[in-house]
């Protein structure tokens, strides 16, 4: 089988004990076709003192490259992170654009396509991954790249009346068409991907996946709802049910109830809302207080970015509020944990709560909805509250399903999982585990790459 060629912003290294479900989905494809990934070393450095780091053992090959000071304030942080992310999460109104930073995106993108064509041999394939690197195939092709090359957009995309707004966005999303395939999360990305292309450049669309431009370059775009690796997260969530780290949880609980919250510390994952959802649960429904704590674990990410320490604050201020408010000598509602924590520890504080509360405003999928469903018991298993505007809103239907935007309908939903009998949990928890275990990760890997190889 051809060599696989993965590229992506941060590569995961095999000893990375963070590393999730997709660093191992793509570890292990690399493992079975032997390959390279290549990527940011996370590493800055001055001009001139650039390196390129090879790691590996010449059948699995690591390449990290250094950025510049200057790089990683335009590339990264700018445009990626201040202008398409809140962008293609459908908030217009965070977006920050520059001429500098958009040229500083598409200079990284051409040097990371200068590396990565020196690294190419033929007949390999290349995955190219995430909104850093849009350009990234337009690129290696203008450097006469012919090998197959596919994309995957981890994140929403949204209708083109959104992508229309960012300034010159007929140069960042018409780079798609070099790529052989566009994978994206759902069918409602698929649907926005392939009406930008419509209205924009007067592109034909036949069966609904093959995008045909008037200047014949032709792309196919399909949906690839990404999963975890189900039965490692099940497996890992049953060992660590009687690991010290769970064990201390559930002491710590003392036959309270349990709802958890894991999410990187985003302004897309609907945190405040969650926190002042959980303040009004417990003044609306009195019979609760001091029954129930709330334990959201969120790292701190991109804090380089303005907009991530302004809600690093503001989620501060609701949960001192909210903690000052109800708090018992013995008891605190809310137990906000700004730090990370390996896979299984995640999954054995999974498995000990009653309920999982995934609320983002916007998200591609959410790994976090399905690794709490995949580490439950199943003669006992937690309930899931997800909000209707997460990709895996669509494959989870089983899950009390919300609107972010609605504090009410999270209360409503705490207290309807609070209070779910357990053959109903049984019910919605097997359809939804069912759903987990045939689509995992593994799966979602090899229709990307079995499309990528009929293009
Ligand atoms: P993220 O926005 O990072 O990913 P998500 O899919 O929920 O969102 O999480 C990715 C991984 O990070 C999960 O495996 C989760 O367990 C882990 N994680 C989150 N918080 C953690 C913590 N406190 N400690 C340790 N690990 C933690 C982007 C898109 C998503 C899309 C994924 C994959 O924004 O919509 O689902 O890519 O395509």
């Amino acid at each position: 089988m051809s060599r696989l060629v993965v590229i992506s912003n941060r590569v995961a290294l095999p000893k990375d004990v963070r590393a999730g479900g997709l660093a191992s989905a793509m570890q292990s494809a690399l493992a079975e076709t032997g390959g390279l990934w290549f990527g940011w070393s996370g590493r800055l450095v001055d001009e001139g003192e650039r390196t390129l780091q090879r790691l590996g053992d010449g059948r699995v090959d690591f390449a990290l490259l250094d950025l510049t000071r200057e790089e990683y304030a335009r590339y990264y942080l700018g445009f990626s992170n201040r202008t398409l992310w809140p962008l293609l999460h459908f908030r217009p109104s965070l977006l920050d654009y520059s001429r500098d930073d958009f040229a500083g995106y598409r200079s990284v993108n051409r040097l990371f396509a200068e590396h990565v064509a020196r690294l190419l041999q033929p007949g390999d394939r290349v995955w190219v991954h995430d909104y850093h690197l849009i350009p990234l195939g337009a690129e290696l092709r203008a450097l006469g790249v012919d090998a197959q090359i596919g994309f995957f957009l981890h994140i929403p995309l949204p209708p083109r009346e959104l992508l229309a707004i960012l300034p010159h966005h007929e140069h960042v999303f018409s780079a798609l068409a070099a790529y052989d395939l566009v994978g994206v999360q759902t069918s409602a990305d698929l649907d926005a991907l392939t009406r930008y292309f419509q209205v924009e450049y007067g592109a034909t669309i036949a069966d609904g996946q093959a995008v045909h431009l008037p200047d014949g370059r032709r792309f196919r775009a399909a949906a690839f709802p990404i999963g975890i690796d189900t039965g490692r997260v099940a497996r890992a969530a049953e060992r660590a049910a009687n690991g010290a780290a769970t064990r201390r949880l559930v002491t710590s609980l003392e036959h309270r109830r349990l709802a958890i919250g894991v999410d990187r510390l985003d302004y897309s994952k609907g945190l405040p809302q969650r926190f002042e959802a959980f303040g009004r649960f417990l003044s609306r429904h009195e019979e609760w207080r001091a029954k129930v704590s709330l334990l959201q674990i969120a790292p701190p990410s991109r804090s380089d970015v303005p907009e991530y320490r302004e809600l690093r604050s503001r989620l501060e201020r609701i949960a001192g509020a909210t903690n000052g408010r109800y708090a018992e000598p013995d008891w605190v509602p809310i137990r906000y944990v700004n730090r990370s924590f390996n896979q299984a520890t995640l999954a054995g504080f999974y498995r000990a709560a009653d309920v999982g509360l995934v609320t983002p405003l916007r998200d591609g999928m959410n790994l976090v909805a399905k690794e709490f469903v995949a580490a439950q018991p199943a003669d006992d298993p937690g309930v899931l509250v997800l909000s209707s505007l997460a990709g895996a809103a669509r494959e989870l239907t089983q899950a009390v399903l919300i609107n972010p935007h609605d504090p009410d309908d999270i209360v409503d939903a705490l207290r309807e999982a609070l209070a779910m009998p357990l053959h109903e949990r049984r019910e919605r928890w097997s359809a939804m585990m069912d759903h987990l275990r045939r689509h995992d990760i593994t799966y979602w890997r090899n229709t990307f790459l079995e499309a990528l190889a009929d293009t």
